[in-house]
């Protein structure tokens, strides 16, 4: 970053009003981007993938972060690895496609070969005193909670991760991601700042008016509201669905489940939040009908009436954990204005198609939802590039979380630029 960026991102950073969105610049300019890229997805722990994605010894997922490229790969020692998917001898990129299966990594220009533990097992012509224990591929750090991957481009990455997974655990736990598979995989390219795209996930502001599906297996008057200031009947909607959540914290800690909201999204360098979200009616999950799209339950689970398990992590990820499906979301950065959006489907790996489960019934509700927030966020970023744009105040009762977001975010990029 040059000093005058540097300077002017300080200053920015510095003046920004508490309770309101970011101005202009931390949406639109290029130079933000690019600190962004450095500060943020360089440097903090980034969720990538599920455990299934790679099931078998050398399956092999390229992810790409801006300009990085990692293929996260099965070792044969079952064992989950991460490299850069760049050559150790002129560089070329070893693996092209998203999802591939192979023996050893071999690169096609030079037939440079790679083990699954990223050692260089074979390098033609090289001569005598090339040393090939020298020439493995570079490691990039894994952690895996629960079955979530999340990898870390930094040479030292957050220690606070084991934070994360210590109390994430038990709530993802029982959901036994490690014998689930990815039924549907759908990448949604959102017109606007991958900010745009975590803020819009924080809240359910914006619910009711816009997501008809999702509003009903979920509460639209229940996630992140808090009852000061609403009129009677928001104070009644909002007492029924607290009562509900007493109630399924119950259920679930009968079924020997981690029930209890968690929340460190803003106090930690590795942020995240976990809670339990009632469902409507059959209370069983994020459906049209609000039953199980799946007949098969997840690891060993009996109880198909849990609700949603909601867990958000900074800067890029949230997910739901339902009884019988699992719906998981990663945010990855293309350009100042555009975003990916990747959604994944996981069921148990023993599920049928046609016999247990029916795709579209199963993948419907986050389908239309997530189209309907991608026009949401096309729509905000237009307004951020317009010059009547100002940074306007989010509401106390209803935009908390968006509000951990961007702390995080300032917290984050004003830490980085107080030691640099
Ligand atoms: O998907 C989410 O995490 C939140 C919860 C409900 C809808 N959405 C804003
Ligand atoms: Fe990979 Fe030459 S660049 S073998
Ligand atoms: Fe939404």
């Amino acid at each position: 970053m040059s000093t005058m960026v540097a300077a002017s991102l300080e200053s920015l950073l510095r003046r920004r009003k508490p309770g309101h969105s970011l101005e202009a610049p931390f949406y639109t300019s290029p130079e933000i981007f690019e600190a962004d890229l450095d500060i943020v997805f360089r440097r903090h722990w980034i969720y990538v993938g599920v455990e299934p994605d790679v099931p078998e010894p050398g399956d092999c997922m390229v992810i790409d972060i801006d300009r990085a490229s990692v293929i996260i790969a099965r070792d044969d020692d079952m064992g989950l690895r991460a490299f850069h998917n760049v050559c150790r001898h002129r560089g070329a990129r070893l693996v092209h496609d998203e999802k591939t299966t192979v023996g050893n990594i071999v690169c096609r220009y030079h037939q440079w070969t790679y083990g699954l533990d990223g050692s260089l097992l074979f390098a033609e012509h090289m001569g005598p005193d090339f040393e090939t224990a020298c020439h493995g591929l570079k490691k990039v750090h894994l952690r895996n909670v629960a079955g979530l991957i999340f990898i870390c481009l930094a040479d030292e990455p957050p220690a606070d991760i084991e934070d994360m997974a210590r109390d994430l655990e038990p709530y993802i736990a029982p959901h036994d991601i490690a014998n689930t598979k990815v039924v549907q995989q759908i990448d949604l390219i959102e017109e606007g700042n991958w900010k745009l795209t975590m803020e819009n996930n924080r809240e359910c502001y914006h619910c009711s008016a816009n997501h008809p599906e999702l509003t009903i297996p979920l509460f639209a008057y229940g996630f992140g509201y808090s009852p000061d200031g609403v009129d009677d009947l928001g104070r009644e909607q909002i007492a029924r669905y607290d009562g509900l959540v007493c109630e399924l914290e119950a259920r679930c800690e009968a079924n020997g489940m981690a029930a209890r909201e968690i929340d460190h999204l803003d106090d930690r360098v590795t942020g995240y939040r976990a809670q339990r979200l009632p469902i409507d009616q059959h209370g069983e999950s994020q459906t049209m009908n609000t039953q199980v799209a799946c007949k098969k339950l997840l690891g060993d689970l009996k109880d198909s009436k849990l609700g949603g398990l909601s867990v958000w992590t900074q800067p890029n990820s949230w997910h739901h954990f339902m009884s019988d499906h699992i719906v998981t979301f990663s945010v990855l950065p293309l350009s100042p204005e555009r975003t990916l959006l990747r959604t994944k489907w996981l069921v148990h790996k023993d599920a049928v198609e046609g016999v247990d489960y029916d795709l579209r019934n199963l993948i419907s509700v986050w389908v239309a939802t997530n189209n309907q927030d991608g026009e949401l966020v096309g729509y905000a970023q237009a307004g951020a590039r317009s010059p009547a744009y100002e940074p306007g105040p989010y509401s106390v009762h209803t935009e908390m979380l968006v509000e951990k977001f961007v702390n995080w975010y300032v917290g984050r990029m004003s830490a980085h630029n107080a030691a640099a």
